[in-house]
């Protein structure tokens, strides 16, 4: 352990002579860096072998979590903070002539997942670990992460992420816990003495290996792995096939092939793509991790106990990606282990726990039959035994029955339905949200609900507020230390006793300062990244997510343009400045979404260039939107937008991350904001707009209109001229399919019918900021105040002790 900067000084020099095999005075920063996270890996790998034992003699199961996503963020600076040597660390590279925030700048941030789901599975490991629970992350080590985003003349372009270019040094290969994984083939039925085995013949061979990065927890006396799993050819099979035979190009293309499965991760969070090179992405994350966890089980239970499986170990499945883990989990107990039918699927179905994270019907993900059967036949003939069993519990006779079967099969439309899958044969469902979960149970799987109540639960997400308060904010953590204590860091709860100071002028002015600093690093880095100078005394109002059309960016920017159109026409004179912020990917083959980006930049183009408006307003979209500079964005916001059409935003979690930082939501009821509403009350959120009931009411009743609400709306009724008659020529765009999509085809979101009392809400907001600014001040206090709920350690124990560690 290191107790002092000595400790440290010479734990440095000893590690870069034997690693790196130079002195430390002739150190590139660069190879300082390595050699930093080398001596954190060090002490990282002490703890783990001082856990060992105590894991041992823990008689509580063991987690898995699978997931294809995960968006760690840089590690260097939280782990320095959670082993407590940060400024041991600062001091002794200073004295060494090196600069640990230089240093901290040379860490790449490794994309691996595209938003919200696989943020939060980084922030699950975080607070395993800091919670000293024992489990273990799964997942694929993509040769490139989400692309890179670059606005080039307003549009979106996507660049390649080489994040390995340079190596990554966290990560350890593990050559020795490489395994194979077949894929193709067939499966030969073969009885013998009265019995039919499987044997499966012809297939193609990969090797998967392993990479690992140490999740240190808080206090430093924890540590977790993430395992991440990277396909590589067979050598002999690459040797042998056609190598030897002079067939060069051939043997190239079977290697090509082969590290084309981990090659990259797909960039689209909404439309299931139905591809080949996913399927096997997905059957590489779960055939190796169960082969990993069975290889774990033998070696601490023996090869006998496997009966008592479930009893030691749970699989959590983050949304149906690792879906494939029960058919896989079910082939390996029965045609490697030699298990009957019965005890395999009463193993699996009780280890497997199945977390959704969606309710767009088109995100739902199903594979084609066909497909399955041709890549992966064994796996699909173990999934048609499972909806073969399912259909005969069926009455068809009976009409409700038979109704309920139709919409609940695994097999349907040629299709394997994955979500279907995953919840006939896990012991746990639970959505990710308190209006979430309702929905689920309601409308997207209520077949399911009345089938097997019993499976059903909510685990409200939450974000680490280590990362996002602690070390993204690292001035409002002092000012929060200085007058509670530092509780707060191991238990978020304890930030409650911020409520003491909500009428403290003093304090409270004092929090407004910190949120100026913030708004003047963020200002900062506006002006080296978009070279637009803006004004940290203005409001900071931010937009940062995905781009999608359910999440309602353009309300947001129409919101502007309606201001820009107001102050044009005189109707306002006067208005305190407002900087409009936003930052966000789109899927690339997401047509629509990039052109909402393109709508933003326009705007921005006319309304920062206009000398009229400038002064009241100003319009930035931040490039590239990655957990890093997410960590910048957070703490300098005024107000949070959170304005996704209710009942389409599972929970959203940068809600959570924006209320940690004291920013105001200004929303809808939907996903998490709810709760953040019953958390706050109804006098510090601003809550907006139609409520999911009255969104399912309009769309049933199918009496949503609105050019209606156009016609009798001077403010609607100029933007849609505007954006067909040629007020944005010159951009060399036009927006005939957003003009389109809001009044030709129905306007599938309900931009329109939320406008009004979106504009209503936030003029509220911008009275207050301009008006009563300690109210305003007091409301981002109770925000804070109240944010401990939304710790992910409140999450991850819950899952904890009502589903991973259940006793059934
Ligand atoms: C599916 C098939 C093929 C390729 C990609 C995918 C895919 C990949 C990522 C589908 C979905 C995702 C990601 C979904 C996601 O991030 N959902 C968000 O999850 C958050 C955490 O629970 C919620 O807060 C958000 O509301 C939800 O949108």
């Amino acid at each position: 352990m290191i107790n002092n900067k000595n400790d440290f000084i010479n734990r440095f020099k000893e590690t870069s002579i034997s690693f790196i095999g130079k002195s430390y005075s002739d150190l590139s920063e660069y190879e300082c860096y390595i050699l930093l996270c080398e001596v954190i890996k060090n002490i990282a790998a002490e703890v783990h072998t001082d856990n060992r034992e105590t894991i041992k003699k823990d008689d509580s199961k063991f987690l898995y979590y699978f997931s294809m996503e995960f968006l760690i963020g840089k590690l260097l600076n939280s782990y320095l903070v959670n082993l407590g040597i940060k400024n041991i660390v600062d001091e002794a590279l200073t004295e060494m002539g090196f600069s640990l925030d230089s240093i901290e700048k040379l860490e790449r941030d490794p994309g691996l997942g595209n938003g919200g789901l696989g943020r939060l599975a980084a922030c699950f490991l975080d607070s395993l670990a800091s919670l000293r629970l024992n489990g273990m992350g799964m997942g694929v080590r993509y040769r490139f992460g989400l692309f890179k985003q670059k606005i080039v003349d307003g549009e979106q372009i996507e660049v390649a992420d080489n994040w390995l270019d340079k190596g990554y040094p966290w990560e350890t290969k593990r050559d020795d816990r490489a395994v194979k994984i077949k894929f193709g083939g067939y499966v030969d039925r073969e009885y013998k003495d009265g019995k039919i085995s499987f044997n499966y013949k012809g297939y193609d061979e990969i090797l998967a290996v392993p990479y690992d990065i140490p999740i240190l927890g808080f206090n430093g006396d924890k540590v977790n792995k993430l395992r991440l799993w990277y396909a590589q050819p067979v050598e002999e099979n690459f040797d042998l096939a056609a190598f030897n035979k002079g067939h060069y190009s051939k043997a190239v293309d079977y290697r090509n092939q082969i590290e084309a499965i981990s090659s990259i991760l797909y960039p689209d969070d909404t439309n299931q793509v139905g591809k080949k090179l996913r399927l096997q992405q997905e059957y590489l994350l779960v055939a190796a991790g169960i082969s990993d966890i069975i290889e774990r089980y033998r070696r601490r239970y023996g090869d006998d106990r496997w009966l008592e499986f479930d009893k030691h170990v749970t699989i959590h499945i983050n949304d149906t990606h690792p879906t494939m883990c029960i058919p896989e989990l079910m082939r390996v107990l029965m045609d490697e282990l030699g298990l009957e039918w019965d005890d395999a699927y009463r193993i699996t179905t009780n280890s497997i726990a199945y977390t959704n994270h969606t309710v767009l019907p088109e995100a739902l993900e199903k594979w084609p039959i066909p497909m399955m059967k041709e890549y992966l036949p064994r796996v699909y003939m173990i999934i048609e035994e499972i909806d073969r069993r399912y259909h005969n519990k069926f009455n068809m006779a009976n009409q409700h029955e038979a109704d309920l079967l139709r919409h609940t099969a695994i097999l349907w439309d040629n299709n394997v339905h994955m979500a279907n899958l995953s919840t006939i044969c896990s012991f746990s469902v639970n959505g990710v949200a308190a209006l979430h979960t309702e929905i689920l149970k309601r409308d997207t799987l209520k077949e399911f609900y009345e089938l097997m109540p019993e499976k059903f639960n909510n685990k409200t997400n939450g974000v680490s507020h280590r990362r996002f308060l602690l070390s993204a904010n690292e001035l409002l953590t002092k000012l929060i230390s200085d007058a509670i204590g530092d509780k707060f860091k191991q238990d978020a709860n304890c930030l409650k006793d911020l409520l003491k100071y909500e009428d403290d002028p003093a304090f409270l002015d004092k929090l407004s300062k910190v949120k100026r600093e913030n708004k003047i690093r963020l200002a900062e880095y506006i002006k080296e990244h978009n070279d637009i100078v803006v004004d940290p005394d203005s409001i900071f109002d931010i937009q940062v997510k995905r781009i999608h059309a359910y999440k309602r960016q353009l309300l947001n920017a129409l919101r502007i343009l309606n201001i820009y159109n107001e102050i044009k026409s005189g109707k306002i004179t006067n208005m305190h400045p407002q900087t409009f912020i936003f930052s966000g990917k789109a899927a690339g083959s997401y047509a629509y979404a990039k052109k909402i980006i393109k709508f933003i930049n326009t705007l921005a183009d006319i309304i920062n260039n206009d000398n009229q408006v400038n002064k009241f307003m100003k319009v930035v979209f931040i490039e590239n939107f990655c957990v890093s500079n997410a960590e910048l964005i957070y703490p300098a916001a005024d107000i949070s937008e959170q304005i996704s059409t209710a009942g389409k935003e599972a929970s959203g979690t940068g809600n959570m991350k924006f209320m940690f930082n004291g920013a105001i939501t200004l929303g809808t009821m939907d996903g998490a904001n709810v709760e953040i509403f019953n958390l706050v009350g109804s006098d510090n959120i601003k809550i907006f707009g139609l409520r999911a009931e009255q969104v399912e009411d309009m769309r049933r009743c199918n009496n949503y209109n609105p050019n209606g609400i156009a016609e009798n709306d001077s403010r609607i009724k100029l933007m849609k001229e505007q954006l067909v008659n040629g007020f944005f020529d010159g951009y060399n765009t036009d927006f005939w399919d957003i003009h389109d999509s809001l009044f030709n085809y129905g306007d599938e979101y309900f931009v329109i019918a939320d406008f009004d009392d979106y504009i209503k809400k936030h003029f509220e907001l911008i009275d207050m900021y301009t008006n009563d600014r300690q109210r305003f001040n007091k409301i981002s206090l109770v925000n804070i105040a109240n944010a401990g709920f939304f710790s992910s350690d409140r999450t991850i124990s819950e899952y904890f002790n009502e589903i991973w560690n259940k006793q059934k």
